[in-house]
């Protein structure tokens, strides 16, 4: 049975889920997303998904049709039609059909698209030996020209760090900020332990703040681990004890080296291992 991908109300067999050619998403990148996960058929953190979704639209003057409320609405049902109960959800809303020209004010119907799709893991083997990832050349995009806490449609930044990273045969990488800190991977935030205390970049560091990085320090918090936000520099993550990403897709994984450098003993943390523990317990309660 084919997918029905959701379309502005209406569903529609994978083969007809169809846009047009002239909406400002697909000429310009112009729109906003999120990626959820659902467990048992409860999209985790629903809301907080729907919250940074409304602040990416706000961001770049994007109304979205409807309420939040409405837009819940539809990514729950959207998984019921599909009979789906642990599945990967992509909300997508762009700015709609408008002209050839950038005037956005052209593009009278933003459209929303909710595809709710099979889950597409890391293989096991990634989170039992760890990610080996390098520093991409690409640096993320400097909060002044767009800021990555947007989650927009326009991702050419981080594609262009992963292909980077596939052409040394890594699967992740890490990206800088324009003063050379540690930013975050191309999908996932990053996290490392070192002398006792869970460090990861704050949200200025040019950053989208991941709602799993959220969920990590409150559980951090919760089993008394001392957490902080700071900048962080590629010395640091050389020489932490363990470093971790995390992202709706992924939940928690481990890396194991950086450019080279082994991380702690070279292979995945206790406290990875402990915050993984506690967040699929989270997510599966
Ligand atoms: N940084 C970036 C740049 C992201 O795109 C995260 C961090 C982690 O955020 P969350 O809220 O998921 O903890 C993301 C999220 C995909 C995919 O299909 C990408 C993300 C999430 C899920 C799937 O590549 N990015």
């Amino acid at each position: 049975m084919s997918i029905k991908i959701y379309i502005s109300g209406q569903y529609f067999d994978k083969e007809d889920a169809k846009i047009s050619v002239f909406d400002h998403g697909f000429l310009y990148g112009d729109g906003v997303f999120e990626g959820m996960r659902a467990y048992s058929g409860k999209v985790f953190r629903l809301e907080e998904h729907i919250t940074r979704l409304w602040e990416s639209a706000k961001s770049i003057f994007l109304k979205i049709p409807g309420t939040p409320a409405d837009v819940i609405n539809a990514v729950n049902d959207t998984l019921k039609v599909n009979n789906l109960t642990d599945a990967y959800i992509r909300l997508i809303v762009t700015r709609g059909a408008g002209t050839l020209g950038l005037d956005a004010d052209l593009c009278k119907e933003p459209q929303i698209i909710i595809i709710a799709a099979q889950l597409a893991l890391y293989p096991s083997e990634f989170y039992e030996k760890g990610l080996e990832i390098v520093t991409a050349s690409t640096t993320r995009t400097n909060a002044g020209m767009l800021s990555p806490q947007i989650k927009s449609l326009n991702y050419l930044n981080n594609i262009m760090a992963k292909i980077e990273g596939h052409l040394v045969g890594c699967v992740e990488v890490l990206l800088l900020n324009s003063k050379g800190e540690v930013a975050e991977a191309s999908g996932d935030n990053i996290f490392i332990w070192k002398r006792n205390v869970l460090h990861t970049p704050p949200a200025d560091a040019g950053i989208l703040e991941g709602i799993t990085r959220r969920v990590v320090l409150e559980l951090a918090e919760e089993l008394g681990m001392k957490t902080k936000e700071a900048p962080m520099t590629r010395h640091d993550i050389y020489t932490a004890d363990e470093c971790f990403l995390t992202g709706s897709a992924a939940e928690l994984i481990p890396v194991v080296k950086l450019d080279g450098r082994i991380i702690g003993d070279g292979k995945p943390g206790a406290v990875m291992k402990k915050l993984l523990e506690r967040f699929q317990q989270e997510t599966r309660k």
